[in-house]
């Protein structure tokens, strides 16, 4: 009995491990606004290699964005951090803010 709990608390130890690690996995991209366009809640970004997505070279792309006010903190040419997220509807940007 007490092997079996021993076993449950490491299983838990092991979740809870990966459960970090994936979340420290949403990886912060390096990126450039180069248009935005509040009327279809799309922003285009050029952007580094972001493994993350499956992405391994730098590219410039559109994306849309989780919260419409994303694009109001932003304008093309600013330098951002960004993360994102691939949704049925497409590459999705969960989060955003100007480099500093
Ligand atoms: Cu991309």
């Amino acid at each position: 009995m007490i092997r079996i709990i021993r076993l449950a608390a490491a299983l838990a130890l092991t979740v809870s491990l990966t459960a970090g690690a994936l979340a420290a996995g949403g990886a912060a991209i390096s990126g450039e606004v180069r248009k935005i366009d509040e009327s279809t809640g799309k922003i285009t970004l050029k952007h580094g290699p972001a493994k993350s997505l499956g992405m391994e070279e730098p590219m410039t792309m559109v994306y849309r964005v989780k919260d419409p006010a994303l694009l109001k903190q932003v304008k093309v040419g600013d330098k951002v951090t960004f993360e994102a997220e691939e949704a049925a509807s497409g590459y999705t940007v969960t989060k955003m803010e100007k480099a500093r």
